[in-house]
């Protein structure tokens, strides 16, 4: 894990909490792009939680499908070279604003491709951005801790024990931020403080970009066949798409941003 600080940052700070881009598969870039055009717009710092990629390759008998594939990375070889170019196009224009870029399932492929993905992105991309591992703990100003983990489980419908389940981790956090379930949600609870005061505590999980319910007409579908789509298949929700946007104002107060 990671434990790292940013003392240096404005008095209102904004962040945008992303995780689960999928790079390499079909994804809502429209979407993605709107989110990081916002952060540009807002001076705000990015941090991404894990599954920057999807990384389903070929050799994965099990989940592999050529129709998943993003078109830049069909009828090639070397699907993980264009992956990352993928990838690097997307976020090259917001590189100065990015801090982290962390590992999920998905990109965790080394054991596998003998390659870490998320460490290549960054080299090519700034190699400012820190390298965040599948999880770790961010203090913003003076003390503002995130525990940021990208998570475990079965994706299912909204699902707040991993929460809890996270409390049972991490002590004395202000934030605790989840992806990889892509339930898109945000809690606000408080604990008792060793001074008797309540301290918030904000859960968030930010969700994906995949869309696994896109309508095919009719043309499409009986030109060139169904595209696999696991999600309808195991009837997972729909979710809701998209990152999470946040304020930490003078006085370390949290405004979730909607
Ligand atoms: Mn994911």
């Amino acid at each position: 894990m990671i434990c790292h600080k940013f003392p240096n940052v404005p008095s209102s700070l904004n962040l945008l909490l992303l995780s689960d881009l999928h790079i390499g598969a079909n994804i809502e870039l429209g979407l993605l792009q709107s989110e990081l055009d916002w952060a540009r717009k807002n001076k705000a710092r990015i941090l991404i939680n894990g599954d920057v990629f999807d990384m389903i390759l070929p050799s994965d008998r099990k989940r592999f499908a050529p129709s998943t594939l993003d078109k830049d990375l069909q009828g090639v070889d070397d699907i993980i070279n264009k992956a990352i170019d993928k990838a690097y196009n997307i976020l090259f224009p917001y590189h100065d604003l990015i801090d982290m870029i962390g590992v999920g399932n998905h990109d965790a492929i080394t054991k596998h491709h003998h390659i870490d993905p998320v460490l290549l992105l960054i080299d090519k991309l700034d190699k400012r951005i820190l390298h965040g591992d599948y999880c770790g703990i961010l203090t913003y100003k003076k003390d503002y801790k995130v525990f940021y983990h990208h998570g475990w489980g079965k994706a299912a419908s909204i699902n707040i024990k991993s929460f809890s389940q996270a409390l049972n981790l991490v002590e004395d956090v202000d934030m605790i931020w989840l992806g990889h379930l892509h339930t898109r949600m945000v809690a606000h609870s408080s604990r008792i403080g060793t001074n008797g005061k309540l301290r918030d505590i904000y859960f968030v999980r930010s969700g994906s970009y995949l869309n696994h319910y896109q309508v095919i007409d009719q043309a499409k579908i009986k030109k060139s066949g169904r595209e696999s789509k696991y999600g309808q298949e195991a009837a997972f929700s729909p979710f809701g798409l998209g990152g999470i946007k946040v304020n930490i104002d003078q006085n370390l107060k949290t405004t979730i941003i909607l």
